[in-house]
C-alpha cells in the first residue's frame, strides 16, 4: 500500500522499536570540508505560535488546524513552541549549541495580515523578523530564509483560491518576496522560495492531508488541482528569482533557490526491468517535475506530459523564456530528504487522479527485505545509501551545488524527556546520513555545501500534530521549557571532527 496519505498522520506514530536499533551499519565519522556549513531549520507555523498576537493575519493552517472534527489529531499550533515569545532564548541557545546557520520562514499573513498585493503592511510582524536576525547575525548565525513553508495567507484562499489561481497569487507572492527582500535582504544572504512545492501540490491538494485539505472526499478536482498548483509555484518561483537577481542582488550580495524534497527509490523486484524503471520514473514525478523547469529552465519532463495529457499546464512560450533567463540564477538546489522507499509497477490500470506514473511504493521489497529500520515515523527509515543516491542523482541531472536543507527523524518515545535526551537512535541516523555526503563528495564527486538539521526543536508537525518529534532540542508543550538531546552535542562535536581532518 502507498504510505503517502499516511505520511503526516497519528495514526503512522506507533511503530515499534524492536529492530530499530538492531542494524549494526557502525557510524565513520568521516571527514566533511573546512568550509561546510551546518545548522537547524524550523518554519514559522510550526514553532511561532502567537497565532492572532500583534495584528498578525490567519493563514490556511490556522484554519485547518481548527475544523471540526480535527483533521491534526485535535491540536493547533496556537502557542506550540510560542517562538515568537521566546524568540530572545532560542537565539541564544542556538549560539550555545555552536549553529552556524539558522533556516526559518517568514509568517507571510504576520507581515501582511491579509496577504494581497495592495494590502496594508503590519509593522509588528517586520519588526519581529528583524530583531530575530539582528539577534542572529549579532551572534555569528546565518540567516537562511524561506519565504513560503505553506502558510499561504487566509483571505488570499478565501478571496480567489490561493494557489489555484495563477495571475493573482503570482502577483501577491512578487509584492510579498519584495517587501522582504527590501526588509531583510541588507542581512539576509540565502533565499529560499518555496518549500517542497511536491507536498503542497500532492498532500494539500490532492490527499488532502495539508491545508486546505482537498482531495476527492472534499468534492474537488483532484486531476488537475495539484498540477495547476506546482504550475504557480514554478512561475512564482520564477518570477521572484528574476526579481531577486535584477533589482537586489547587485546591492545585496545574496543568493536565491528553491527547496525540493524527494525519496530515493529503489525498484521493488531489483530483477524486474518494470520496478527498475517504476523506480526512475517515480523520481521523474517526484522531484523532475520541479527540478527540470527550476534548473533546467525548460518544460515538464516528457514521461509526465505523456502521462498526465491536458492534466498537466502548459507553459506559455513568454514564460518558457522566464524559466530560461531564471534557471542558472537558481544558485543552489535546496535538497530536503528523510528516506528511500521500494517502487513497483502497478499493473491494474491508474485511478483517474494518479499521480505517481501508476506506481506503489513501499518500505518493504520483493524478498520482504525493509528498507532500513523505522524511526517514530514508518515511512522514515535509516537508509543512508539511498540518500547518497539522491545526491548523486542530482547532481547528475542538474549540476547545481546541492544544500542539504532538511533532514532528521522522530524517535519512539521522546515525551519523556531523559528517552527523548538519550536519543542514540537520532544520533545514529545523522551519523549515517552525514558518512553518506562525505562518501558523496569525495568518493562521488559531488557538490554538497552545506546541511541543516530538521528541527531546532520539537514542534508541531501538521497533521500529525504534536506527535513526533524531529528537534535536536526537547520542549516540554506544557512549560515550553527546551532541553538540548545528546544529538545537539553529538551535531556540535562531529561536525568539529570531520572538519577537522584535512586532506
Ligand atoms: C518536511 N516526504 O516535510 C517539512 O518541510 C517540514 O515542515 C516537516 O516538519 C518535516 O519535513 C518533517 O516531516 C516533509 O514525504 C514531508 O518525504 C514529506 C516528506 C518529507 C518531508
Amino acid at each position: 500500500m502507498s504510505q503517502e496519505a499516511s505520511m503526516f498522520s497519528a495514526a503512522d506514530v506507533a511503530v515499534t522499536y524492536s529492530h530499530s536499533l538492531g542494524h549494526d551499519l557502525p557510524v565513520e565519522e568521516l571527514r566533511l570540508p573546512e568550509d561546510f556549513g551546518w545548522g537547524a531549520a524550523t518554519a514559522a507555523y510550526q514553532i511561532e505560535g502567537a497565532a492572532s498576537q500583534d495584528g498578525k493575519g490567519k493563514s490556511v493552517w490556522d484554519t485547518y488546524s481548527h475544523l471540526q472534527p480535527s483533521r491534526t489529531n485535535g491540536q493547533h499550533a496556537d502557542v506550540s513552541c510560542d517562538h515568537y515569545n521566546r524568540m530572545p532564548e532560542d537565539v541564544d541557545l542556538m549560539a550555545s549549541l555552536g549553529i552556524e546557520v539558522y533556516r526559518f520562514s517568514i509568517s507571510w499573513s504576520r507581515v501582511i495580515p491579509l496577504g494581497g498585493r495592495n494590502d496594508p503592511v503590519n509593522e509588528k510582524g517586520l519588526a519581529f523578523y528583524n530583531d530575530l536576525i539582528n539577534r542572529l547575525v549579532a551572534r555569528g548565525i546565518k540567516p537562511v530564509v524561506t519565504l513560503y513553508h505553506w502558510d499561504t495567507p487566509q483571505a488570499l484562499y478565501d478571496r480567489y483560491g490561493g494557489l489555484l489561481d495563477t495571475a493573482e497569487f503570482r502577483a501577491d507572492f512578487a509584492r510579498y518576496a519584495r517587501l522582504c527582500f527590501t526588509q531583510f535582504g541588507d542581512r539576509v544572504r540565502k533565499w529560499v522560495t518555496f518549500n517542497e512545492p511536491y507536498i503542497t501540490s500532492i498532500f494539500a491538494h490532492l490527499n488532502g492531508t495539508l491545508a486546505p485539505g482537498h482531495c476527492r472526499e472534499a468534492g474537488t478536482d483532484t486531476k488537475t488541482e495539484p498540477w495547476r498548483v506546482g504550475h504557480t509555484i514554478l512561475l512564482s518561483h520564477t518570477d521572484v528569482v528574476l526579481m531577486y537577481a535584477c533589482e537586489f542582488q547587485p546591492s545585496q550580495k545574496g543568493d536565491i533557490s528553491i527547496v525540493l524534497n524527494g525519496h530515493f527509490y529503489e525498484p521493488f523486484d531489483a530483477g524486474s526491468p518494470a520496478d527498475r524503471a517504476a523506480a526512475k520514473r517515480r523520481m521523474v514525478f517526484y522531484i523532475g517535475w520541479f527540478g527540470d523547469p527550476v534548473f533546467l529552465g525548460r518544460d515538464y519532463p516528457a514521461e509526465m506530459r505523456s502521462y498526465l495529457g491536458s492534466r498537466l499546464p502548459e507553459f506559455m512560450p513568454e514564460e518558457r523564456d522566464l524559466l530560461r533567463q531564471a534557471a542558472p540564477l537558481n544558485a543552489f538546489y535546496g535538497m530536503n530528504h528523510y528516506s528511500t522507499k521500494y517502487a513497483r509497477k502497478l499493473s491494474e490500470p491508474p485511478a483517474e487522479d494518479d499521480w505517481t506514473g501508476n506506481i506503489e511504493e513501499s518500505s518493504v521489497n520483493s524478498e520482504g527485505k525493509e528498507v532500513g529500520p523505522a524511526s517514530a515515523m514508518g515511512w522514515l527509515r535509516v537508509a543512508p545509501e539511498g540518500f547518497r543516491k539522491l545526491l548523486g542523482w542530482v547532481w547528475e541531472r542538474y549540476h547545481v551545488p546541492i544544500i542539504v536543507t532538511e533532514n532528521g527523524c522522530p524517535c519512539v518515545g521522546e515525551d519523556d524527556l531523559a528517552t527523548a535526551v538519550d536519543d542514540k537512535f537520532r544520533q545514529r541516523y545523522l551519523g549515517l546520513y552525514l558518512d553518506a555526503i562525505s562518501r558523496a563528495i569525495y568518493e562521488d564527486g559531488v557538490a554538497v555545501k552545506g546541511y541543516y538539521v530538521w528541527s531546532l526543536m520539537d514542534n508541531y508537525e501538521w497533521s500529525a500534530g504534536y506527535g513526533p518529534r524531529y528537534g535536536i532540542v526537547h520542549v516540554d508543550y506544557e512549560t515550553l521549557k527546551r532541553t538540548p538531546k545528546n544529538s545537539a552535542l553529538y551535531l556540535r562535536d562531529t561536525f568539529k571532527r570531520r572538519r577537522g581532518v584535512s586532506s
